[in-house]
């Protein structure tokens, strides 16, 4: 019989093979499962609030329903405060960042950007959404407030990140720079399993993912680009299939598993994009490099690579299998306008 490994192992195995780790990083993990869990909870019985609302009662909780997006950056929030391992939280439920400085997260290294609850337009109707997390180590001196510098920092100073999707099954999929690795919840045992060992993106694949009815807004080269996909060859195993979940989590998540592309780019409407690039693009930038895949804001712009100067900046997104987002660039070279 092949054993389970939990996530929880898993990291503390990991660990073992880093020579002067603390534990704390595995103590951030410990808590955004915790709140992952909740959430997952909580999500799935989305459908029922109303009806529960509606024989005059508040939630299991004993709280008023709130929705689910506030709902889960109060869980990640209150989860990552309580372990003394982060001294600061930016999420994109909050304008500006939260300072932990209660007990040990004063001292506390690191610093955690999260959108709790990405693509929370489709839980109304059953689809899958997500949460994103991005990891970083703060650059002020331990022991003082943390400041907006230390949530500005580029995506190549990461030191994990990940996402949560609340799909068929409930996953974390996740890098600390080492390769990707995915972890499916088994909510009877209540624990996450590894299910998916060091992940791979295919280099080519056939699913391009964008939402094709802004076609008019976007630029000349993804037009283009869009038309290529459609075009009958089948060396390139074209025309390719098109998927747009409209959750940035569950069609990534799909692209990383069978190979394709996810496109946002600038519009009319979108001028610098729709995604936000430190809690959105970088951690997605992240895992699709671990898993040998690419992130870029245009041609030759990698993702993790743009220096932030807001919180919640935009920024074009295209990132995928390598040779498809290295096939946009082109188009975006050649039409640059
Ligand atoms: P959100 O953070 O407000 O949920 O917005 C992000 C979402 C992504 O998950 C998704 O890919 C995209 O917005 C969909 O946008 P659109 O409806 O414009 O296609
Ligand atoms: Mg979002």
């Amino acid at each position: 019989m092949r054993l389970i490994q939990t996530l929880g192992e898993f990291i503390i195995n990991r660990q073992a093979e880093y020579p002067g780790a603390t534990g704390e990083l595995s103590a951030l993990f410990s808590a955004l499962r915790l709140a992952a869990k909740v959430v997952h909870r909580e999500i799935n019985k989305a459908g029922l609030v109303d009806i529960t609302g509606a024989a005059g009662e508040d939630n299991v909780q004993g709280e008023e329903q709130q929705k689910l997006d506030v709902y889960a950056n109060e869980k990640f929030k209150t989860a990552l405060a309580a372990r003394g391992v982060v001294c600061g939280l930016a999420s994109e439920e909050e304008e500006n960042f939260v300072r932990f400085e209660e007990g040990l997260n004063l001292k506390a290294k690191y610093i955690v950007l999260i959108d709790p609850l990405d693509g929370s337009s489709n839980i109304d109707v059953n689809v899958s959404v997500g949460t994103i997390f991005s990891i970083y180590k703060r650059i002020s001196p331990a022991g003082t407030p943390v400041t907006e510098e230390d949530f500005l920092q580029p995506g190549n100073k990461q030191v994990a990140a990940g996402y949560i999707v609340y799909g068929s099954s409930t996953m974390m999929v996740y890098t600390t720079g080492n390769g990707v690795n995915g972890f499916t919840y088994d909510p009877t045992l209540g624990v996450f399993c590894l299910s998916h060992e060091s992940m791979q993106l295919p280099e080519d694949g056939i699913i391009y993912s964008i939402n094709e009815g802004n076609y008019v807004h976007f630029p000349t080269g993804v037009k283009k680009y869009i038309k290529y996909c459609q075009v009958e060859d089948d060396a390139t195993r074209r025309p390719y299939t098109s998927r747009y979940i409209g959750s940035l989590v569950s069609d990534f998540h799909r692209n990383l598993i069978k190979g394709g592309i996810y496109l946002y780019p600038t519009s009319s409407r979108y001028p610098n994009g729709k995604l936000r690039l430190l809690y959105e693009c970088n951690p997605m930038a992240f895992l699709a490099e671990q898993a040998g895949g690419k992130a870029v804001a245009g041609d030759n712009k990698r993702i993790m690579d743009i220096n932030p100067t807001e919180l919640h900046q935009r920024a074009p997104f295209f990132v995928g299998s390598k040779n498809m987002v290295e096939k946009v660039e082109a188009f975006l070279r050649e039409f640059p306008k």
